[in-house]
């Protein structure tokens, strides 16, 4: 069953700044408010989408160079008064699937990635991004069904709609839902504003959920590591 999210309402973002960068586990700010983190290819569009969240053109470094976020960059966002929370934390990943990063790097910010979703008490949404041109590959499907197997609530977005046509938005949408069942992907652009609002409901359902839920996803006991999706997304 799919559902579709009927488009809200982009919030005032009264104040936004960095928080912080954190290279491992250790140096990651105490769990505060709900976190939405970003994940997706080198390229993708995190860092762009995530400055249209925070309605802030230059908080988070874009790139035409992939690979450029390293670590596990956190903003925070207080909303204005007609948004349904206060305050949230947007957290920048670092891309995947990008050759020239060396494999010393990746061998840190795989488990980094892996060990914050699984133990993150403050984690609301998990949202992948997928560049709406290269479509699904494995290493998304694996990452969704990796975050099912976490109890980590998950969104797909497809991004940089703006370049294709009609035609191609929806056959891209059918693709999705065959294949990987669950939400309705939400297409964006980073660049024009396009499924934006979407978004937000997104996150605000998210967050409504964690609160009621009674704080965060489940995270499963921490110690012994599971196989994750890093075993899987080395080029
Ligand atoms: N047309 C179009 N271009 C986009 C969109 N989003 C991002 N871009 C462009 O894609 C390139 C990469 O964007 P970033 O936001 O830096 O991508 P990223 O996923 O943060 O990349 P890394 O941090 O290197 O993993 C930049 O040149 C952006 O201008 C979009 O929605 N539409
Ligand atoms: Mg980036």
């Amino acid at each position: 069953m799919t559902r579709e999210r009927t488009p809200t309402f982009v919030p005032d973002v009264v104040d936004a700044a960095f928080v912080a960068e954190a290279r491992d586990l250790a140096g990651m700010p105490a769990p505060g408010p709900p976190e939405i983190a970003i994940s997706g290819r080198s390229n993708v569009g995190k860092s762009t989408l995530l400055n249209r969240l925070a309605g802030r053109k230059g908080l988070a470094r874009t790139s035409k160079t992939p690979g450029r976020t390293r670590g596990l960059v956190m903003f925070s966002l207080r909303l204005g008064r007609a948004a349904p929370i206060s305050d949230l934390r947007l957290i920048d990943l670092p891309g995947y699937g990008y050759a020239q990063v060396s494999r010393s790097e990746r061998q840190t910010w795989q488990p980094l990635i892996e060990g914050y979703t699984r133990v993150r008490r403050s984690l609301a949404l998990f949202v992948i991004l997928i560049d709406s041109r290269r479509g699904i590959e494995d290493e998304e499907r694996q990452l969704y069904e990796w975050l099912g197997t976490e109890h980590v609530p998950a969104q797909i977005v497809l991004t940089k709609v703006d370049k294709l046509s009609a035609t191609e938005r929806g056959l891209l949408r059918e693709r999705c839902r065959k294949t990987l069942g669950g939400r309705a992907p939400i297409m964006i652009s980073g660049e024009t504003g396009e499924g934006v609002p979407a978004l937000w409901a997104a996150i605000f359902e998210a967050a409504a959920a964690a609160a009621a839920a009674g704080g965060p996803h489940l995270a499963a006991d921490p110690a012994p590591a599971p196989r994750g999706p890093s075993d899987t997304q080395d080029p």
